[in-house]
């Protein structure tokens, strides 16, 4: 079998031309333990270059050299990414077309190379009888390669987390029906869903079937990512899936023994499995910073727009030192610019003697170009008493970030920022909510950051919160009321703020729409606001326990909670000492996200905390009350 994405191929590529591809494996296989030829049908899900997301799926009974159709459909289509195999039938399994693979539902499909053992005598049964509605209704064959994907289909339709996570639930749950029903199964997989590749080399009581994979592939000029059976070019860029030992991927206990996974289900490939899901994780999160630096002509990239930010050049350089620093400890490229792009070595004064675009966009480049050919020999660093992969998700996410600091100076820098916000509709009511026990915080220790850990209990009181951000038009009236020239409703830092500021409205004003949330105003502006209205600004605890049970029109600006930033009862620093640390007691907390923000980040319980006087953001409020 092959699995590929990337940069558009032809399935010929993948399957013909290499000179131990798939078609001479039909014949000529070297690594098969069972059984001689694949002549027992072919096929391939094709994601074609069209922006559909499902694949086009093509199946034959016959030997893929005896198909004449191979011609057209081998040259014809370009595609970005394919599943594809030639299939030997198991004895006492179906020779015919159902049981021909890959399968696919919706976007995804699969491949499976092996079997399982006695399949008809028991497997079979306990694993349907398992299934949930939708998965069952899914088979048409009766192949056991056809079951394991609608353990797949299983796993998905009860919410697994992402693809791989489907993948380890599947194979976890084979290994219970192998061991309830004494048998043994090889169970190497592919399953793609046209962007992400997740390939499995599992066995269960028996060695598992081969598996190689590729970053490289002549075919395709750009990184690609590539698994097949046995090595399609003989070149060395195909390397085995072996098993991952170190840090990375689950512990290991050997690969032949029934059981032996224990904890760590992935006996092998969990190497090949996790770094091509990382890779794709900070490929997104680069496209994303992109897409962002794209919204400034790259000449106005030195351009600093307001004393608080740093220009848009200095952001995408730090995005690249940083993931240096953290990925490639000890690489030149973490020194290419000394410490210019490490805010604790150069003052936001002195960030706009920048290197030119170009220079930026290659250490861009560079960075996570060796940083995808790292992940690939599993040479990641750990952070120690975290998830292996941790580092990888929080570059990511820290990247994500600075792609929202891009976004709000480009904005700056045309004066626009006060009018960014998506027009909403128009906040009408409230929402009450009950109040009660409630969890704050996450315990995802690969993807929460120190200040969202420890989850934790809290006691919250029956409150009522707007049913949306503030508008603009609804802030105009306490503008236009006096607000800011009434001293009653601001605290006395807030007074005091605001004379030294001589602020008389939101930044931009009024350059506004009115059914636009109201951006851009500050702590102090947005707690004045609240008691003019006759209400307050919710608490952290409020706004996290309101997102989980469902507030509307949340990610349009921040929201600007009346917490102070502070460690949660049993907080821990990581990665390192000074990431929430310094501000602590001195910054209030926002919630939510706004247009710019990623909607990775937008999970219930981030934390965003900027100083009570910072306005040159995204930033709004909703009121809140006591029940
Ligand atoms: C969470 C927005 C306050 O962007 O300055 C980025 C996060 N820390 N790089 C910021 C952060 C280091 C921080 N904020
Ligand atoms: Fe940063």
């Amino acid at each position: 079998m092959v699995g590929y994405v990337g940069p558009p191929v032809r399935l010929a590529q993948l399957v013909i031309e290499p000179p131990h591809s798939l078609y001479v494996q039909s014949y000529r296989p070297r690594e098969m333990t069972s059984g001689v030829v694949n002549a027992d049908g072919w096929g391939a899900a094709l994601w074609l270059d069209d922006a559909k997301a499902e694949p086009a799926l093509y199946r034959s009974p016959q030997p893929i050299w005896a198909d004449s159709n191979l011609g057209w459909i081998g040259d014809r289509l370009p595609l970005t990414a394919a599943l594809a195999a030639v299939r030997s039938a198991t004895p006492g399994i179906a020779y015919e077309l159902s049981c021909v693979q890959p399968f696919a539902r919706g976007r995804v499909a699969f491949l499976h190379n092996g079997f399982v053992t006695g399949w008809q005598r028991g497997p079979a049964r306990m694993l349907r009888e398992g299934l949930g509605d939708a998965a069952y209704q899914a088979v048409q064959g009766g192949s056991d390669s056809e079951g394991l994907f609608a353990l797949l289909l299983d796993a998905l339709d009860r919410g697994a987390a992402s693809l791989p996570d489907a993948v380890r639930a599947a194979l976890r749950r084979l290994e219970r029906i192998c061991a309830r029903t004494e048998t043994t199964a090889v169970a190497t997989v592919l399953v793609c869903d046209g962007s992400v590749l997740v390939g499995a080399r599992h066995a269960v009581g028996l060695l598992p079937a081969s598996l190689y994979a590729a970053a490289t592939l002549p075919a395709a000029r750009e990184l690609a990512w590539c698994f097949a059976s046995e090595p399609l070019w003989p070149d060395g860029r195909f390397r085995e899936v072996v098993d991952a030992g170190g840090p990375i991927g689950p512990p290991c206990g050997g690969a032949s023994r029934r059981g032996a996974a224990g904890g760590g289900h992935l006996v092998r490939g969990a190497r090949g499995m996790e770094t091509g899901v990382w890779r794709a994780e900070l490929d997104e999160a680069r496209a994303f910073l992109l897409r962002a630096a794209a919204c400034l002509p790259a000449a106005r990239w030195a351009e600093r727009p307001s004393a608080a930010y740093s220009p848009v050049g200095w952001h995408l350089g730090h995005v690249a030192a940083t993931q240096a620093r953290w990925l490639l400890p000890g690489d030149p490229l973490g020194e290419r610019f000394g410490g210019f792009f490490d805010p604790a070595q150069t003052s936001k004064t002195e960030r706009s003697d920048l290197p030119a675009p170009v220079q930026l966009l290659e250490y861009l480049g560079e960075t996570l170009e060796t940083v995808r050919r790292r992940l690939w020999d599993c040479a990641v660093p750990a952070v120690p008493g975290l998830p292996h992969d941790f580092l990888v998700h929080s570059i990511a996410q820290h990247e994500l970030q600075h792609a929202e600091h891009v976004q709000v100076i480009a904005a700056l820098c045309e004066r626009r920022l006060q009018r960014a916000a998506p027009a909403a509709a128009p906040a009408a009511g409230r929402v009450e909510f009950a109040g009660g026990d409630a969890t704050i915080g996450c315990d995802d220790v690969a993807e929460a950051y120190d200040n969202e850990r420890p989850a934790q209990a809290v006691r919250v009181a029956p409150f009522w919160m707007d049913s949306a951000p503030v508008t603009a038009g609804q802030f105009a009236e306490f503008v236009q009321a006096g607000g800011y020239r009434s001293e009653r409703w601001w605290t006395p830092e807030g007074w005091r703020w605001r004379a030294a500021n001589e602020v008389g409205a939101p930044l931009g004003w009024p350059d506004v729409q009115p059914g636009q949330a109201v951006s851009c105003i500050s702590w102090y502006e947005a707690d004045a606001y609240a008691r003019w209205r006759g209400a307050r600004l919710p608490t952290e605890a409020e706004w996290e326990t309101a997102r989980r049970a469902g507030l509307p029109g949340c990610g349009q600006v921040w929201e600007w909670t009346a917490s102070w930033f502070l460690p949660y009862p049993g907080f821990r620093p990581y990665p390192y000492d000074r990431y929430s640390t310094p501000w602590f007691g001195t910054h209030r907390v926002l919630r939510g996200g706004s247009w710019a923000t990623h909607s990775r980040l937008g999970r219930p319980s981030f934390r965003n905390w900027y100083v009570p006087g910072f306005r040159e953001i995204p930033a709004g409020l909703r009121c809140a009350g006591d029940l």
